[in-house]
């Protein structure tokens, strides 16, 4: 008799992108397979969790159905490419999206195996005569990556996407109304480990500037240098953005033009505001809505105040959306008519759902938590399941001063991987061990700059007292218009380096 094992499954969906008739049948899989849940995650990508090893390959034929896959949802190669979501941003918005797609069928495995193993494709096709594998892998080899490699696209002033966290970052330049191409930053990366002083967070370093027709062969080689140079002795060390400090940026660069046969061109001017995402309504050029939507977390659950999993069914029964995932762990409901929009608003309503996120603090607007506790092998303390209730308590604080629609932006993980990328908030707390956090402090609102250790170890009672003194400092003593990231480091409770 064997175990039931339970597994927690990644799509691959670059820029978060589904259709209604997609949502419906990934709100199957997680009735009939999973926990009854799903996940939205940070990169913009859907998860199940507690899908029985049994239900594996049912599960993945189901989604195989919906014309979705796993592939490189997890694994050392390159993950699912993000870019910001919101048709309503602008007319380059529409050039810019398809990229995501594009990079990631360029940078896919070419292997079949997964079509072999999970969906009962005939075996041996990629198998030439004595059994040598036919098939070949251009840019990942035998061996594959050292490690995952991430990329992301934003479209400024949105950095929705916390473009300088990935391995490359691309920044859209917009020229004349159309995309003119894409500032090019490398060796972002959050993670560290408690007890490793080697391993560190890292924001990308921008390089330069490529056009739209390049922009494939620029990633393709820039995998490419990982996949040669990155350490492959110690998984610690072994990110790209460690590569690159080991090497100099300027070998890089090098090492980059001789493989493109070009040198990439001066990086163009560019500005970001702010990580956040748009709640609310808004209509692209072509006349039609968006709604976005705050979740909490990412999970799309029915639970005792909402039930929002069965308004978004319902929405997609009646095709009356698309649905786009955000990179801050919310939805967009894209492309609703002008005559549908009270529709859809009916349907949220009926089930307990308030449309616009206006009546939610600006902390809570701008939080985000990782999973963490109870499907995180790696968590050390909650992160989804507490913030709300933590976020509850300091909103306590925010009233007494007056802060409750000042947008403050707080993150928490359950450990330091930074998967809720929380040396990225203004306030950030990390989980040490059950209860137990430490608390960093000052990154900036547009994600330029990491937060830096202001306490350790602290417990709820802890967090609360020092948050209340600083939120009391800021209130009284913030300039105009200062954000609370900038606050705290202008009043030196951290420093800035
Ligand atoms: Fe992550 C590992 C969840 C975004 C850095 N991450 C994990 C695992 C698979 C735990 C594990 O190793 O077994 C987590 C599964 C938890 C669960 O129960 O579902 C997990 N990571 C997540 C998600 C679901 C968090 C969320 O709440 O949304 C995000 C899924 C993204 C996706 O769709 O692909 C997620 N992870 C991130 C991010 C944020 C980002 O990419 O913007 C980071 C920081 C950026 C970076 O990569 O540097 C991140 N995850 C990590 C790391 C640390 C990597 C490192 O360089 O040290 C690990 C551990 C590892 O790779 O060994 C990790
Ligand atoms: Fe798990 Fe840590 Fe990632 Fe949270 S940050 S999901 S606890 S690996």
């Amino acid at each position: 008799l064997e175990p039931a094992y339970s597994f927690m499954i990644r799509l691959r969906v670059p820029g978060g992108d589904l259709s209604a008739a997609q949502w419906i049948k990934l709100d199957d899989i997680s009735n009939q397979y999973g926990n009854g849940t799903s996940r939205i995650t940070t990169r913009q990508a859907l998860q199940f969790h507690g899908i029985i090893k049994f239900d594996m390959k049912n599960t993945i034929k189901a989604m195989d159905a919906a014309l979705l896959d796993s592939i490189a949802g997890c694994g050392d190669v390159n993950r699912n490419v993000m870019c910001t979501p919101d048709p309503a941003l602008s007319r380059v918005h529409a050039e810019v999206f398809p990229w995501a797609q594009k990079i990631s069928d360029h940078l896919l495995p070419q292997s079949r195996a997964y079509h072999e193993i999970w969906l009962d494709e005939e075996q041996g096709k990629t198998l030439v005569a004595g059994g040598e594998a036919a098939e070949t892998e251009p840019l990942y080899g035998k061996h594959y990556l050292p490690r995952k490699f991430k990329i992301a696209i934003a479209i400024p002033p949105f950095n929705d996407m916390d473009v300088y966290a990935n391995d490359i970052g691309l920044i859209a330049v917009a020229e004349n109304g159309h995309l003119a191409g894409f500032n090019v930053a490398v060796g972002g990366g959050l993670g560290m480990t408690f007890g490793r002083d080697d391993t560190y967070p890292r924001l990308a370093s921008v390089i330069g500037f490529c056009t739209p027709e390049q922009v494939l062969e620029v990633c393709f080689h820039i995998v490419a240098i990982q996949r040669d140079y990155g350490n492959r002795q110690d998984r610690k060390l072994s990110r790209f953005k460690y590569t690159l400090d080991r090497f100099g940026l300027d070998w890089f660069q090098q090492e980059l033009h001789e493989r493109l046969g070009f040198a990439l061109s001066k990086v163009r001017a560019f500005e970001f505001a702010t990580t956040g995402d748009r709640f609310g309504w808004r209509s692209s050029t072509d006349g039609l809505w968006h709604l976005g939507l705050r979740l909490e977390y990412g999970r799309v659950l029915d639970n005792d105040t909402h039930r929002l999993k069965s308004a978004l069914r319902a929405i997609a029964q009646q095709n009356l959306s698309g649905f786009r995932m955000t990179g801050n762990q919310n939805l967009i409901l894209t492309g609703v008519r002008e005559a549908d929009i009270e529709v859809v608003e009916n349907i949220l309503h009926e089930h307990g759902y308030a449309p616009d996120a206006s009546h939610l603090s600006g902390l809570r607007r701008n939080s985000i938590a990782c999973v963490a506790l109870n499907t995180c092998p790696q968590a050390m303390a909650e992160a989804e399941r507490y913030l709300p209730d933590l976020i509850s308590k300091l909103e306590v604080s925010l009233d007494k001063y007056g802060l409750r629609h000042d947008d403050i932006k707080i993150r928490m993980t359950g450990c330091p991987n930074g998967c809720g990328r929380s040396v990225l908030g203004e306030i950030g707390l990390i989980g040490k061990s059950l209860g137990r956090y430490n608390l960093y402090l000052g990154a900036s609102f547009n994600g330029d700059r990491l937060n830096r250790l202001y306490r350790e170890n602290l417990d709820e009672a802890a967090i609360l007292t020092v948050l209340d003194e600083l939120f009391t400092a800021y209130a009284t003593h913030r300039r105009e218009a200062e954000s609370f990231g900038d606050f705290v480091i202008r009043a030196a409770y951290v420093n800035q380096e």
